[in-house]
């Protein structure tokens, strides 16, 4: 079968119209990004793996990254989509029409699917328009609690707010250490750390400070940056946790989302919930606080899968979820009975069974046997 004469790693032209592009699924995110870039738009998506992530993947994983809060995941800028269904149908739809209520939305059913039930191999992005004007502000502060509040507080006041993301001191640590960089704050080693950014066709400085004014007597620490440079050092700083924390040990690695309501309380739970089960382990977290999503890394000698268990079942019964952005796979899959009903895994089998009949397609991915 000969698909397309495309490459892999094909990108199309811009439609100025539409704001739209349509790129083969072997691209990479930088890729389609310095493209779009050229026309005068961006991917509304963004994250640190921009490098090597390719447009295919990230659309089988529904990526999400550090713009989810602004502008959704993946699925939210996939306007069509080409694939290779495990039958050996190719459904293509890639016109990007934005009303096209003709049926059911195959683009969005592949999306987080995983791999199992077809191969994409083009894909249709809405793209947003170009916001030059970054300013990013690394906040410390005493505890997860009042991150949650100045996040709240920009969310409301500064509509440019693209990136709220949180680490601890710790994590922070690891980081110093294995980059060899000194810490963001000279004088004080604040407990908590939240990075915003808010990016616009003007400057959204003035905006993003006006916000943070009104919850200015609860922030110990601030960095300002509006220059690339600098900003990506404070970018650093987060984005780095991953690589130190790998470098640290062979971490287990927990992704969730939390109501945010909640997501302070968990942050102080997850711990000692971790030195329960495991009473020697370091629990790392850091993530995505706009969208409630915590990665939870958890490294040490007596780290087990209870802890797997212990920190999922915390989740489910705090009403998260148990995989935010990282998926299920073959590690999380004995947990998806934590967030789904027995009525939705009949109907995700079901959808398994009519798409990749043969079950050639990643089978011992995201469903568990029943
Ligand atoms: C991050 C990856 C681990 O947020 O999702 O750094
Ligand atoms: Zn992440």
């Amino acid at each position: 079968v000969v698909l397309s004469t495309r490459r892999l790693d094909h990108l199309g032209p811009v439609d100025p119209f539409s704001g739209q592009v349509t790129v083969g699924a072997g691209a990479t995110l930088e890729a389609v990004q310095r493209h779009a870039a050229a026309s005068g738009f961006e991917v509304a998506v963004d994250l640190a793996a921009r490098g090597s992530a390719t447009i295919g993947g990230m659309v089988a994983t529904n990526a999400g990254g550090t713009r989810v809060l602004r502008h959704g995941p993946m699925r939210a800028q996939v306007v069509g989509i080409e694939a290779v269904l495990g039958t050996g149908r190719i459904v293509s739809h890639l016109g990007g029409l934005l009303k096209d209520n003709t049926g059911y939305d195959l683009a969005s059913l592949l999306c987080g699917s995983e791999g199992t039930l077809g191969v994409v191999t083009a894909v249709r992005l809405r793209l947003v328009g170009a916001a030059p004007f970054r300013t990013t502000a690394l906040l410390g502060v005493a505890d997860a609690a009042i991150a949650v509040d100045c996040l709240v507080a920009v969310r409301r006041g500064a509509p440019t707010l693209e990136a709220a993301e949180l680490f601890f001191d710790d994590g922070l640590d690891l980081v110093v250490e294995h980059l060899g960089v000194t810490p963001p704050f000279a004088s004080s080693r604040p407990r908590t750390y939240l990075l915003l950014e808010a990016a616009g066709a003007a400057d959204p400085t003035d905006e993003l400070l006006a916000a943070l004014a009104a919850v200015g007597d609860r922030i110990d620490e601030t960095a300002v940056a509006t220059d690339a440079g600098r900003r990506a050092e404070l970018w650093r700083y987060r984005e780095a946790h991953t690589e130190a924390i790998n470098a640290a040990g062979v971490p287990h690695k927990l992704d969730v989302t939390l109501p945010l309501g909640g997501l302070a309380s968990f942050c102080d739970e997850v711990r000692d919930v971790v030195t329960g089960v495991a009473p020697t382990a370091r629990a790392f977290l850091f993530g995505h606080a706009g969208d409630g999503n915590v990665h939870v890394n958890v490294i040490g000698p007596d780290v087990s899968d209870d802890v797997d268990r212990a920190v999922l079942e915390l989740v489910a019964r705090r009403g998260g979820s148990i995989s935010a952005e990282h998926g299920i796979g073959t590690a999380k899959k004995a947990f998806l009975h934590l967030g789904r009903s027995d009525d939705e895994l009949d109907t995700f089998r079901r959808i398994k069974a009519a798409l990749d009949p043969a079950g050639i397609l990643n089978p011992n991915a995201l469903l568990p046997s029943s």
